[in-house]
C-alpha cells in the first residue's frame, strides 16, 4: 500500500518511514525539509499548512492512507500551535476527501489530556474516555486536531486513528519516562496496526510501550492490533533520579505541566 507520511524528516518521521518501507509499504515522504541522506523514495518539501500544495501531492500520488506526523513537537504560541496541528490536519483531510483517500493515522499526544492528575483515576488507569484536558497550547492543538478528525469521520466516513504518543525516545530518560516511553520499534508496530486495523472508524489510543510502570490504558491499542513488545524497565538502571520526578509522575503531561510553560494566548 502507498502511504503518504508527513513530517517524514522529523525524529518520529525518520523512524516510521524507514520502518514502513521495511514492512513493504511504498512510502512518499513530505516535510518542510529536504529528504534525509540515504532516502531514495519520492519526497516533497512543502508546508502542510498550504492546502494547495497538500492537494497537489495527494492528487499526484493517490496514497492508500496518510500518516500525519508533521507539527511542532513543543510548546509555541496559540496561533502557531493551531496552524501547526489543526490547519495542517484540515488541509490533509480536505485533500483526502477530494481524492478518495479514506484513512489517516495522526500523531496526537498525551498532552491532549496532559492536565489529568493520576490521583483519583478509576483503577489507576488513564482511559481514552477521560475529558480533553490539554496542558499547553500544544495540547489544545492536539485536542482540536482530534476533533477535526472525528468530524471528518462522521461527515465523510473516513477512518482516523489518533495516536496519543508518550515519550518517543531511543531509551527512557526520566522516571516519568519509565511509564510513558514509546520505543522506536513499538512506534512502527503501532503505526502499522493503525494502518491495517479493519474499519476503526474514529479511534484513539495511547502510544506507549509495554512498560511495567505503565498507567495509560493499552487496551484501545491492543483492540486495533497494536501489541507493544518493549518495556522501559529494561533501561531503569540508566535513568537518573531527580527532585522533580515526584511532581512529573503525578500528572499525565509531566514537565509540560510542571515546567512553567504558561504564556498568554496573545
Ligand atoms: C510530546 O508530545 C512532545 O512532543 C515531546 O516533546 C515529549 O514532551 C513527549 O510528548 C512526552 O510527553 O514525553
Amino acid at each position: 500500500m502507498r502511504i503518504l507520511v508527513t513530517g517524514a524528516a522529523g525524529s518520529i518521521g525518520r523512524v516510521v518511514t524507514t520502518g514502513l518501507v521495511d514492512r513493504g509499504y511504498d512510502v512518499v515522504g513530505v516535510d518542510l525539509l529536504p529528504a534525509p541522506d540515504g532516502w531514495d523514495g519520492p519526497w516533497h518539501a512543502l508546508d502542510c499548512a498550504d492546502p494547495e500544495a497538500v492537494d497537489a501531492v495527494v492528487a499526484q500520488h493517490r496514497p492508500g492512507a496518510v500518516v500525519h506526523l508533521a507539527g511542532i513537537a513543543e510548546e509555541r504560541g496559540l496561533r502557531e500551535s493551531l496552524e501547526s496541528h489543526v490547519i495542517t490536519t484540515g488541509a490533509l483531510l480536505d485533500a483526502m476527501v477530494t481524492h478518495g483517500v479514506t484513512r489517516i493515522v495522526y500523531a496526537s499526544s498525551n498532552h491532549a489530556v496532559g492536565r489529568t492528575p493520576r490521583a483519583g483515576l478509576d483503577g489507576d488507569l488513564l482511559t481514552t474516555d477521560v475529558r480533553p484536558r490539554p496542558d499547553t497550547f500544544y495540547g489544545v492543538g492536539k485536542v482540536a486536531a482530534e476533533a477535526l478528525l472525528s468530524l471528518y469521520v462522521d461527515r465523510h466516513g473516513l477512518d482516523a486513528v489518533s495516536l496519543r504518543i508518550g515519550s518517543f525516545l531511543e531509551q527512557p530518560e526520566s522516571v516519568r519516562g519509565l511509564s510513558t516511553w514509546l520505543s522506536h520499534d513499538d512506534c512502527v508496530r503501532m503505526v502499522d496496526a493503525a494502518l491495517t486495523a479493519p474499519a476503526p472508524g474514529y479511534a484513539v489510543l495511547y502510544g506507549i510501550s509495554a512498560n511495567t510502570r505503565a498507567w495509560w490504558d493499552l487496551e484501545p491499542g491492543r483492540s486495533l492490533g497494536y501489541e507493544p513488545l518493549d518495556d522501559a524497565e529494561q533501561h531503569a538502571g540508566i535513568v537518573p533520579e531527580r527532585p522533580e520526578d515526584a511532581a512529573e509522575v503525578a500528572v499525565v503531561g509531566g514537565h509540560f505541566v510542571t515546567g512553567r510553560l504558561e504564556r498568554p494566548a496573545f
